[in-house]
């Protein structure tokens, strides 16, 4: 069958493949995971799904942080922050990113404003990776009276932030639309128009990263959702788009990536719905799997633990 033949290809490329054990954690649910290399370690910071039997949305109270000598052995941390934690927030603790910017960490995060309607950006800092973390702002950065071309109330959310070799920071997020604006040297204002970014299928859940001269902007493509990615010279652009860098993860609508390189390997982490009995849509798995490049420095399809 050619499906399979083209599988087999791809993971002959992708030698020589680990095994992952995934989901790598299985005694809690975890979604939107985010990542960062600090000190010979990776800290993995995921939302936290818990809806009670039988519903079916999004119920997410708490994020979690983990961390990892090995990419195999993960230790929890105590919960490092929640949507509480930002008195102008009611709730909802979905996806963000850390950063590390001289010696403070920074988590941009999506969170429900009290007041102003839909999804907001907030950020969090700490003196370490896993917290705790403050709110370091007393407001939203981001509200969607700000970006209200989709009109929809989730179209803020998804922050992924990136310092560039210039020392100029950058905040990309969006659902439907991919926004970027710069960020002033203290991270927590913006320097400038909210611009956006072209990207066929944009759905959500945009991650950037750069490897060598290349800057690349990899989201959620389409519903259910696979992973794409683009390329550029130039953080702000123009974007080349390169196609699908992840299929659907199991048994999940959506999907959500962040990509390390750790200890000269690189990595691609997402989520699934794998987990029997009642793992899907609403209560992901993260889960983690090698990442490879081609000599002209586009990225080898992820073969997935799973597939
Ligand atoms: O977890 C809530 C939302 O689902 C995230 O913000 C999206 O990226 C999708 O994973």
């Amino acid at each position: 069958c050619k499906t399979a033949a083209v599988k087999d290809t791809v993971a002959k490329q992708n030698q020589p493949s680990l095994k992952m054990n995934n989901p790598i954690i299985t005694d809690k649910y975890t979604a939107d995971p985010a990542a960062i290399v600090y000190k010979d370690k990776v800290y993995l910071y995921a939302g936290h799904d818990v809806p009670p039997k039988d519903v079916n949305s999004y119920r997410m109270n708490e994020w979690l942080v983990y961390s990892s000598s090995d990419m195999v052995n993960w230790q929890e941390h105590p919960v490092p922050l929640k949507p509480t934690d930002f008195s102008w927030a009611k709730g909802d603790a979905w996806a963000g990113q850390v950063i590390e910017k001289n010696g403070k960490f920074y988590w941009f995060v999506t969170v429900s404003h009290g007041t102003i309607h839909g999804k907001s950006i907030g950020i969090a800092v700490a003196d370490s990776p896993t917290g705790s973390f403050k709110d370091a702002l007393g407001k939203a950065l981001i509200t969607n009276d700000m970006t209200t071309k989709t009109k929809i109330s989730w179209d803020d959310i998804d922050p992924t932030v990136m310092v560039d070799d210039d020392g100029q920071a950058y905040l990309i997020w969006g659902n439907t639309v991919c926004n970027y604006v710069k960020l002033k040297d203290n991270m927590i204002e913006m320097d400038g128009p909210i611009q956006t970014i072209d990207l066929p299928n944009f759905t959500e859940a945009p991650w950037i990263h750069k490897r060598k001269d290349w800057y690349y902007l990899s989201y959620a493509y389409q519903f259910p959702e696979k992973i794409a990615y683009a390329m550029s010279k130039s953080i702000t652009g123009p974007w080349e788009y390169k196609g699908i860098l992840n299929e659907v993860a199991g048994n999940s609508n959506t999907n959500h990536q962040a990509i390390i390189e750790f200890k000269g390997k690189w990595y691609f982490i997402y989520h699934n719905g794998s987990i029997p009995t009642d793992g899907g849509s609403f209560r992901r798995s993260v889960c983690v799997d090698r990442l490879y490049y081609n000599p002209d420095g586009t990225m080898k399809r992820v073969v997935m633990t799973s597939e």
